[in-house]
């Protein structure tokens, strides 16, 4: 069975959780963060689920960053990769129509979101949520926001004109881009209004894999 190592309520975690789902692989998940545990963030005073700091785990992965899978043998971290490696191995034909270009709309949105809709995400969730207050900086979070609207801005103008982000059908390339978008949207924040963003969002809610890793609220912002 496919082992994973990662936190339900880490993104990069997430993506590999949906595209198992999507995939019909069943996999087997052992809980490892150096910076959450049960009781939410570190920065809050519970305890980290660990394993990222042991041997065993920093020989597979030697960043010692979550997720990380080992496939009957084969080792590979990078959420991304994981999830084209999962896609390729396990459903070609339903994650990109077995078609290479699809595949490479997919790799090319998932690094888009990495780049571009990541990083403010990132800054946005400690500066609103994760840091104590007094720790915190609003101009940090304004600017983060901005950033994070100005990639929005360019999911929303696709959208306008296809109903997934690959074209005409869900693919691999909605997975992590997906993710965040949920995220965003449950941040307490202002935001311009995306009409074509919110109507793919909510296609994506619909999803099994979406509803069993995605959706459930503890997952994020804890
Ligand atoms: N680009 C890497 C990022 C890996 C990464 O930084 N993962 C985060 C979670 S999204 C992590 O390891 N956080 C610290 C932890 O939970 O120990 C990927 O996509 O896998």
């Amino acid at each position: 069975m496919l082992r994973i190592w990662g936190r339900p309520t880490s993104t990069c975690t997430m993506r590999v959780l949906w595209t198992c789902a999507e995939a019909g692989v069943p996999f087997d998940l052992t809980l490892a963060s150096a910076t959450m545990g049960a009781a939410g963030h570190v920065s809050r005073g519970g305890a980290a689920f660990g394993v990222v700091d042991t041997p065993a785990y920093r020989a597979m992965n030697p960043n010692g960053t979550i997720p990380t899978i080992d496939d009957g043998g084969f080792v590979l971290w990078e959420s991304n990769a994981i999830v084209g490696y999962v896609a390729q191995t396990y459903a070609p034909a339903h994650l990109f129509g077995a078609d290479a270009r699809r595949f490479a709309l997919g790799m090319q949105w998932m690094g888009w979101e990495n780049e571009h809709l990541e990083p403010p995400l990132h800054t946005l969730v400690m500066e609103l949520v994760r840091l104590d207050p007094d720790r915190r900086d609003a101009s940090a979070a304004e600017n983060a926001r901005q950033r994070a609207i100005d990639a929005l801005q360019v999911l929303d103008g696709v959208l306008t004109r296809q109903p997934y982000l690959a074209g005409d059908r869900f693919s691999m390339a909605d997975i992590p881009t997906g993710i965040g978008v949920h995220r965003w949207l449950l941040l307490d924040l202002e935001r311009p209004p995306m009409p074509a963003l919110e109507a793919w969002h909510e296609r994506l809610t619909t999803r099994r894999g979406f509803r069993e890793h995605v959706l459930p609220a503890d997952r994020h912002l804890g």
